[in-house]
């Protein structure tokens, strides 16, 4: 039995779209989170759109383990061959660094069109990445550089946008959603602890006993430290909910409003700056 449901549908839309975005540009700006940088990740890209230059940020750095910030970014550059930048939305240096690193990885492509005798132009690049790992914040801040938007271009559809980021850059307004679909059950169980899978593809209560299990195993100190527990007892959802009194009438442990504050408390990162993949489980080591 599977637990995180997919609708074939809409993913086959969702990838003819981003395709035909991923045709407009030069250089692709690829968002993961970084508490699941393996699971988050775009594996087909060379598929939809081969060769173009990449470059991942592993976004929300503010929430995940700085140590595996730094083995994953080593891990990603390896399997991706592309540059990997840690990021998070409060870091102001992190556009500077993207935009430089966008330019660069455009240089070649830039040469070839003179050399073709076409006439030089700002290098096109769009942000694309899975639900919820934060594209739009990413396309804002590199917006507020922008001087001026440009029109709409033909082949675009009109409610899309170039915007202008520099002389040297424009960027697509809207993001490209890769859609979610991972036939690897453990990797969509991620994606749901980070709220990147809409819940009506999963079951709540079911993540957020897999998320404790697993916090559990990872994180066994802060976890326990957060709610109270000490080594001896089960930290299961329903000793959670008696511990913090969220129970029903009948003194029955609300499990329901358990497995949602569970699920936000480690979203929002207030248990923890945690990273849930490790090289080992995906056999990368
Ligand atoms: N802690 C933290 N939160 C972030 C960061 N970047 C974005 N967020 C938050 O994550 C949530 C999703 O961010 P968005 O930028 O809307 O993500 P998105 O990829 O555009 O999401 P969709 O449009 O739903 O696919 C928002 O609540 C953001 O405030 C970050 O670096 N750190
Ligand atoms: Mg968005």
């Amino acid at each position: 039995m599977s637990h995180i449901h997919w609708y074939p549908g809409h993913i086959a839309k969702a990838q003819r779209q981003l395709k035909e975005k991923l045709n407009l540009v030069d250089v692709i700006i690829e968002v993961v989170d970084a508490r699941i940088p393996y699971a988050s990740w775009y594996k087909n890209t060379n598929e939809l759109c081969p060769n173009k230059p990449r470059l991942i940020l592993m976004n929300k750095s503010d929430v995940s383990d700085e140590e595996y910030n730094k083995l994953w970014k080593k891990t990603l550059e390896k399997l991706s061959k592309c540059d990997v930048l840690i990021t998070n939305l409060d870091n102001k240096n992190d556009i500077n660094i993207i935009i430089n690193k966008v330019i660069s990885l455009s240089d070649e492509i830039m040469k070839k069109r003179v050399e073709k005798g076409l006439l030089p132009r700002p290098t096109r690049t769009m942000v694309i990445g899975m639900p919820n790992v934060g594209k739009s914040s990413t396309i804002n801040r590199l917006v507020k550089r922008a001087k001026t938007k440009t029109g709409a271009k033909a082949g675009v559809t009109r409610q899309q946008q170039w915007v202008r980021i520099n002389d040297k850059i424009e960027l697509l307004d809207t993001p490209g959603i890769i859609p979610t679909v991972q036939p690897d059950q453990a990797q969509a169980l991620k994606l749901a602890m980070v709220n990147s899978i809409g819940e009506n593809a999963y079951d709540s209560e079911y993540v957020a006993r897999e998320l404790l299990a697993i916090l559990d195993k990872l994180y066994l100190k802060e976890v326990r430290k957060y709610y109270e527990f000490d080594e001896n007892e089960e930290l299961s959802l329903e000793n959670v909910a008696i511990k913090r009194r969220w129970i029903l009438k009948g003194e029955t442990p609300d499990i329901k409003r358990t497995s949602q504050i569970v699920l936000s408390t480690f979203r929002e990162g207030k248990i923890g700056k945690f990273t849930l993949d490790r090289a080992e489980e995906y056999s990368l080591v």
